[in-house]
């Protein structure tokens, strides 16, 4: 059994054992359930920061983990080892040298770290932005990821990560396909309306981001269990619709309020393998002689 522990509002003033405490909730929830695995949203740990702008990096700093497990996070990893669940997290990331990421982790069900995961996919912008409706500095307060896609072999499954943006990459999908991920873990803290865009509201956004997952899912043969960190933080909505896909792209499990939740599902690595070997087995029928352009060329160039 695989949970997706979707987390409601986290408030700007809100602690980390506060929100380790929630989280230790649904764990139990999940340990209720079976679960061995659950997957919580990207930044789980505090508000999602990056809407605000900040210019004193030691302001920036306190909503940074310098090393994981920390004393505040210790129980998650307690619980894991005690019960038996492995679990994947979302935090801001300040490594010793002072290099900042978004990252997420993977446990095994002793709550060792097998796999950490830094966000490559950053969205939005460094400088404050007055066209915008409320700011998103994710550009300003990271650095894109260093560590690529990997995958690893967890609990008898491929598993992978990636983070929010990422998901709306068909490459980021692509780049486990090929190291035969079976289930990939996506937290997320996705606005519930558009900054540029008003009239791009919370069911489109939904739609989106619902179809990306999907399309990744299927396209690559692999479960995917993608996690929101929803509600109304700090006066800002957050959409929810934590979703757990089979591998032929179906929808089996999603969240249907704005809090706390945990959505489950009885995932089957065997149901990867049809896809895998008939219509996307990648060794027969990719034609990488034609696909240069993907990793030659960032931005679209018409025709001259
Ligand atoms: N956290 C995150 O990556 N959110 C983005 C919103 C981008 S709007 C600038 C997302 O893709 O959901």
């Amino acid at each position: 059994m695989i949970g997706g522990a979707q987390l409601g509002a986290i408030q700007k003033h809100d602690s980390r054992e506060s929100v380790v405490a929630r989280m230790l909730a649904l764990l139990e929830q999940a340990k209720d359930r079976g679960c061995e695995l659950v997957v919580f949203p990207e930044l789980a740990l505090t508000t999602f920061f990056p809407r605000w702008y900040m210019e004193d990096q030691a302001e920036v700093d306190v909503w940074f983990e310098q090393e994981m497990p920390n004393a505040a996070t210790q129980p998650l990893f307690d619980f894991a080892r005690t019960h038996r669940i492995a679990i994947s997290f979302g935090y801001a990331e300040r490594t010793p040298e002072g290099r900042y990421f978004n990252t997420s982790i993977l446990t095994d069900r002793t709550g060792t770290i097998v796999g950490k995961y830094r966000k490559v996919h950053l969205p939005g912008h460094a400088e404050f932005d007055p066209e915008r409706d409320f700011q998103h500095l994710e550009k300003r307060y990271f650095e894109p990821g260093d560590l690529g896609f990997p995958t690893w072999e967890n609990e008898g499954a491929v598993m992978g990560m990636c983070i929010c943006n990422d998901r709306r990459w068909p490459e980021t999908y692509r780049v486990m396909g090929l190291q035969g991920v079976e289930l990939v873990t996506l937290g997320y803290n996705t606005p519930s309306v558009n900054a540029q865009n008003r009239g791009e509201g919370e069911a489109h956004r939904l739609f989106h981001s619902q179809l990306v997952m999907q399309a990744g899912a299927y396209q690559n043969a692999t479960w995917v269990v993608g996690v929101a960190k929803a509600g109304v933080e700090d006066g800002f909505p957050l959409m929810g619709g934590s979703v757990i896909i089979d591998p032929n792209g179906f929808v089996v499990a999603q969240a249907d309020t704005q809090g706390d939740e945990l959505i489950s599902h009885r995932c089957d690595m065997d149901l990867c393998t049809f896809g895998k070997t008939t219509i996307f087995d990648f060794k027969r029928h990719r034609r990488i002689e034609h696909y240069g352009i993907i990793t030659r060329q960032t931005g679209a160039e018409r025709p001259a």
